[in-house]
């Protein structure tokens, strides 16, 4: 089975989804409960949602596996075959608070290679995608690749309150940007950088689900992604990511690392 049957049905199925999201808002029919801590948050739609795509892969793809973060999937430790990396909503608590700022993520990665990402920001009206080797787009239209030579000082940085107690010299890197801005959705943050809107995101604690197709469609840019340390990022495990435009991504790892 190609990969372009697999774009083809992911993309019917993210629409499908989107719609669902959608009308879920519009008939405000969400439920919340509190998972590991009370900003920890999962809905009945971030539940249905994947339910409704691993239903999906199983009826189409049976040997393909998911790792999802509401646990419809597999427990996956290694990537092998091909392996649908889902998160049905990320930026919970933008959904319920405020009903925007979330996006659904999926990555579709093969023998451990991302090949497929899909970011759809449902209520911007936003559909970031990349195939490995060909691009990434917004809406069908390409995104350049990134300048490699962007300064820390003439930047924008995305850092959050847990990622700076966690990594204190990330505090002189704010004061030495433009400016610091937060989303509240690690893929959203991803995208940030992806399209130049930002320079550099931080984060203490991310699972596969949150940077699985943010990765593969920073990477297609030329953005850099690592550990906060410059280490290689395993998407199959847990912990921290720094993702930044090569130029401001080797200045923060050069002048700032502790
Ligand atoms: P989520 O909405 O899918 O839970 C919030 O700053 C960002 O961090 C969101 O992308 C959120 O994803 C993610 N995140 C990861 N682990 C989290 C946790 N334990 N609690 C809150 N947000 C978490
Ligand atoms: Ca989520």
């Amino acid at each position: 089975m190609g990969l372009e049957k697999i774009d083809q049905l992911a993309r019917e199925w993210l629409e499908e989804a989107g719609n669902r999201i959608f009308m879920a808002l519009e008939q405000a029919n969400i439920e919340v409960e509190a998972k590991s801590d009370r900003n920890d948050l999962v809905t009945n739609v971030d539940k249905s949602t994947e339910r409704y795509f691993a239903e999906k892969i199983a009826e189409n793809f049976p040997e393909h596996r998911l790792l999802g973060e509401e646990g419809y999937g597999e427990e996956i430790t290694s990537l092998e075959g091909i392996v649908w990396v889902l998160d049905p909503i990320d930026g919970t608590v933008n959904f319920v608070e405020q009903k925007r700022n979330f996006a659904i993520s999926l990555g579709i990665y093969q023998e451990g290679v991302g090949e497929l990402a899909y970011i759809y920001d449902i209520v911007g009206g936003e559909f970031y995608f990349a195939k490995r080797g060909e691009g990434a787009f917004v809406n069908d239209v390409e995104i350049p690749k990134l300048a490699k030579n962007n300064k820390l000082e003439d930047s924008l940085v995305i850092i959050n309150t847990a990622s700076v107690r966690k990594f204190p010299h990330m505090l002189p890197v704010i004061q030495a940007a433009r400016g610091l801005r937060l989303y509240g959705a690690a893929t959203l943050e991803y995208m940030a950088v992806a399209t130049g809107r930002a320079d550099a995101y931080v984060s203490a604690n991310l699972s596969p689900w949150d940077i699985g197709a943010g990765k593969i469609i920073a990477e297609e840019v030329g953005a850099i992604v690592t550990r906060v340390d410059g280490s290689e990022m395993l998407i199959t495990e847990k912990g921290d990511s720094f993702v930044a435009s090569p130029g401001v991504h080797a200045e923060i790892l050069r002048d700032y690392s502790r």
